[in-house]
C-alpha cells in the first residue's frame, strides 16, 4: 500500500520549527513566477515543452525499467535483476526535474502521471531505512566501481550524486504540483545520509559514521534546494558538513580519477584557490558553497571561491564558457591550455557554470558573475541542444574539422547517449532560464538577465508588476512598464553587461576588444533621459516609482571583434566575433569552403540580418570581411543543418 506522503511531510515540517528561514539577502524570483512573454526564450519554452520534455521522458525507459525490475526483487517477485549502472538514475531525475518544470508552464496530466508512476517505483524500491541505490538494494554491484556494500566506495559509486538529483526533482515536482510524494522520498534519504554519514548508523560502516565527502558533487546543492523548500535547517548544515570534511577525512592518492584533484579533494575547500580537476563536478562544488554561503548571510568560502573565480576566467576558460577543456580528465587543464578543435567543454559543466555564477551573484551582488553565466548560457549551454530541441551534444569543441567523432563517437549531434548526463542538464536548464531574469533584496529590484517577461516582486509592503519587452540578445533595446500595487520608493538596478564597453569582451582580461566604439548605453525613464551611477555593474535609478512608469534601456549591440590573451597558444594572430553576448562562428554551410581556409578583416564594417528560412530562420547573421565575405552565425546554432561541416569560432587574422 502507498504511504500517506502529505503525513510524512506535514510531521517533517513540524520538527522544522527551530527554522527562522534563510538569511539570503538577493533573492531570484523563482521561475515559476516568471511569465514569458515572447522574444528568444518563448520559442526555447515551446521547444522544451512540444519536443525535449516528452523525447526525454521516453529515453528514459531504461532507468525506469530498472526501477521496475528493483521492485519487482524488493517485492520479492521473480524477474530478471537489473544491469548494474551508476548513475543512469540520476539522468532520469534530471529529466524529471525538467518535466517538473514543464509542469509549470503549462499543465499535462500525461507527464504528471508519469512522474506519478515513477515516484511510485522509487519509493518502493527505496529501502525502509532511506537508502536507494539500484544496485545495492538488489545486491548485484560491481563492486570495483560501486564498492562491496553501500558507501564503501563514495569517491566513485555516484549514490549521493544520485541522490543530489533526486532531491532537485522532488522539490521541482513540489513547487510545480504541491504534490510531496518525491519529496518525501527525499526528505526520508537525506534524513538517513545525515544519520550514516555524519552521526553513525549500526547498519553501515560498523555504525561509524561515514564522514566521506562525494566523489562526485551535485548533493551539496541539492541539499541547499531542500532546505529552501522545507526550511529545514538539517538539510543546509548537512551541505555544510560535505563541504567542510571535503579534501580532509578522504584524500585520494593516485593518479586520473583517482587523483586528489580530480575531485577536488586534494585541499579543504577554503583553502582552494585554483580550478582543478573534473569540470562539471567542480562547477557543482563551487556552486554548493556559493549557495551555502548566501543561504547563511557568511562569507565562509568567499574567499576561496573568489580566487577560483578569478582563476577560472582570467586563466582557463572558453570564450564560449565553457569549462573543462581537457578530454582525458574531462577537466581542466593547466592555465591557458584552450585548445579549439580538441577542447572537451562537457555540456553539463556550462550548466555547471551557469550554477555557479548564479549562485555567486545571491551571495555578492556583484553583476560581473551574471556575464558569465549570460556567457555561458547563451554559448557553450546552448550548443548543447539543437534548435528542434531533440539532438545534443556532450562534447562542444571551438573547431571541427570534418573529423567527426568527437561528441563521444557520434557523427554531430546524439539522440541521447549512453552516459546522459548531458541531454536531461541542458533541458533542465532551459526551463529554469525564468529564474535567472529578476531578483530582489528589501530596498531593489536587479534586472538580471533581459528577456521579453512579465513578473511581480514584493517590495517595502506593496507588490511592483513588471512587464518587459525586448528581444535580447538579438537587440539591446529593453522596455519596461514598472506598475507598483501603491507608488514606493526603491531603487530599480539594470544590469549593464561587461561586453558593452571597450576593454574586456567579458571579466577576466582573457577575451579583450579590438575595436574601440563609441556607442553609450540610454536609459530614460518615462521619455526623459537619465544619468545613473553604476554600481557592481547595474545602473541604479532610484526614485518613487509610481503605476504606468516606463524605462527604456538601449545597451549598443554592435558586432566587436576580441582578441585572445596571448598566452593561449592557438589563438594568437586570430580573431574571434561577438555581439552582444553571443559569441559567432563560421559555418561551411554559409560560406561555401572548409572554414579553416577564411580569414578576417579585424574591426571592418560588419552587417547584421535576420537569416530568412531553414532551421536557423530569424537568428540574425553577421557579414564580415576577410579575403572573401565571410558570413558568421551564433556557436550555439551550429550543427543544425546537417553534419560533417567545418566549423571555427577562431578566425585566422588577414595580413
Ligand atoms: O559522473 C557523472 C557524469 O558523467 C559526469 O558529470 C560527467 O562528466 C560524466 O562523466
Ligand atoms: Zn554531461
Amino acid at each position: 500500500m502507498r504511504r500517506n506522503h502529505l503525513t510524512l511531510f506535514a510531521v517533517l515540517m513540524a520538527a522544522a520549527t527551530a527554522c527562522s528561514g534563510p538569511v539570503q539577502e538577493i533573492r531570484q524570483v523563482p521561475f515559476n513566477e516568471v511569465n514569458i512573454s515572447g522574444g528568444f526564450w518563448k520559442d526555447r519554452m515551446e521547444t522544451e515543452l512540444r519536443t525535449t520534455v516528452p523525447f526525454s521522458l521516453e529515453h528514459c525507459a531504461e532507468a525506469i525499467g530498472r526501477f521496475e525490475k528493483c521492485v519487482d526483487f524488493v517485492e520479492g517477485r521473480s524477474s530478471e535483476l537489473p544491469q548494474p549502472h551508476r548513475f543512469i538514475s540520476s539522468d532520469m531525475y534530471k529529466v524529471l526535474e525538467g518535466a517538473a518544470y514543464s509542469l509549470m508552464l503549462e499543465s499535462n496530466p500525461e507527464i504528471e502521471a508519469k512522474i506519478d508512476y515513477v515516484a511510485d517505483l522509487i519509493a518502493r524500491a527505496q529501502r525502509p531505512d532511506g537508502y536507494m541505490y539500484i544496485s545495492h538494494i538488489c545486491g548485484n554491484p560491481y563492486p570495483d566501481e560501486m564498492g562491496e556494500k553501500p558507501y564503501t566506495y563514495v569517491i566513485h559509486s555516484h549514490e549521493l550524486y544520485n541522490m543530489g538529483h533526486l532531491y532537485e526533482a522532488a522539490v521541482a515536482y513540489y513547487q510545480a504540483t504541491g504534490k510531496t510524494n518525491l519529496l518525501d522520498i527525499a526528505i526520508k534519504s537525506a534524513r538517513h545520509i545525515n544519520h550514516v554519514f555524519f552521526e553513525g548508523d549500526p547498519n553501515y560502516n560498523d555504525g561509524k559514521p561515514v564522514m566521506q565527502a562525494p566523489g562526485h558533487e551535485e548533493i551539496e546543492l541539492a541539499l541547499c534546494k531542500l532546505y529552501k523548500v522545507t526550511g529545514d535547517r538539517l538539510y543546509l548544515d548537512m551541505a555544510k558538513k560535505f563541504l567542510d570534511i571535503r579534501g580532509i577525512t578522504f584524500i585520494p592518492d593516485g593518479d586520473g580519477v583517482n587523483s586528489p584533484e580530480y575531485a577536488q579533494q586534494h585541499l579543504p575547500v577554503t583553502e582552494q584557490r585554483e580550478v582543478a580537476g573534473h569540470s562539471v563536478r567542480a562547477g557543482y562544488l563551487y556552486t554548493g558553497m556559493a549557495q551555502v554561503d548566501a543561504l547563511t548571510g557568511k562569507n565562509d568560502y568567499s574567499e576561496a571561491l573568489n580566487a577560483i573565480w578569478d582563476n577560472l576566467v582570467s586563466k582557463k576558460m572558453h570564450i564560449t564558457g565553457g569549462l573543462g577543456a581537457c578530454r582525458s580528465t574531462e577537466g581542466f587543464g593547466a592555465d591557458y591550455e584552450l585548445p579549439n578543435r580538441d577542447a572537451y567543454d562537457e555540456t553539463c559543466a556550462a550548466v555547471a557554470n551557469v550554477f555557479f555564477n548564479e549562485g555567486m551573484f545571491l551571495a555578492s551582488g556583484d553583476a560581473k558573475f551574471l556575464d558569465i553565466a549570460e556567457l555561458s548560457l547563451f554559448n557553450n549551454a546552448l550548443a548543447g541542444i539543437n534548435l528542434a530541441g531533440d539532438r545534443f551534444f556532450y562534447v562542444n569543441p571551438l573547431e571541427a574539422d570534418g573529423e567527426w567523432g568527437f561528441n563521444h563517437g557520434h557523427k554531430g549531434r546524439a539522440e541521447w547517449f549512453g552516459c546522459a548526463c548531458c541531454p536531461p542538464n541542458i533541458s533542465r536548464l532551459i526551463l529554469q532560464a525564468p529564474g535567472y531574469m529578476y531578483a530582489y533584496d528589501s530596498g531593489s529590484i536587479f534586472l538580471t538577465l533581459y528577456a521579453g517577461s512579465s513578473t511581480s516582486i514584493p517590495m517595502k509592503g506593496t507588490k511592483v508588476a513588471l512587464e518587459q519587452k525586448t528581444d535580447y540578445p538579438f537587440s539591446g533595446s529593453v522596455q519596461l512598464k514598472v506598475n507598483p500595487a501603491r507608488s514606493c520608493r526603491f531603487s530599480l538596478k539594470l544590469r549593464i553587461p561587461t561586453w558593452v564597453g571597450n576593454g574586456n569582451f567579458i571579466p577576466g582580461g582573457l577575451y579583450t576588444y579590438q575595436d574601440k566604439r563609441d556607442d553609450a548605453v540610454i536609459i530614460k525613464v518615462n521619455g526623459e533621459d537619465v544619468e545613473c551611477a553604476v554600481a557592481d555593474g547595474f545602473a541604479v535609478i532610484d526614485r518613487k516609482w509610481q503605476s504606468g512608469d516606463v524605462v527604456d534601456l538601449e545597451l549598443p549591440m554592435s558586432v566587436r571583434y576580441v582578441s585572445c590573451d596571448e598566452h593561449v597558444e592557438n589563438n594568437r594572430n586570430c580573431t574571434a566575433v561577438t555581439r552582444g553576448p553571443v559569441v559567432y562562428c563560421a559555418e561551411e554551410a554559409d560560406n561555401g569552403c572548409r572554414v579553416q581556409e577564411l580569414t578576417i578583416e579585424p574591426c571592418a564594417e560588419a552587417g547584421v540580418s535576420a537569416i530568412g528560412d531553414g532551421a536557423l530562420k530569424g537568428i540574425p547573421a553577421i557579414r564580415c570581411q576577410g579575403s572573401r565575405p565571410v558570413t558568421l552565425i551564433p556557436y550555439y546554432a551550429w550543427d543544425n543543418r546537417g553534419d560533417a561541416q567545418t566549423m571555427t569560432v577562431w578566425l585566422r587574422n588577414q595580413q
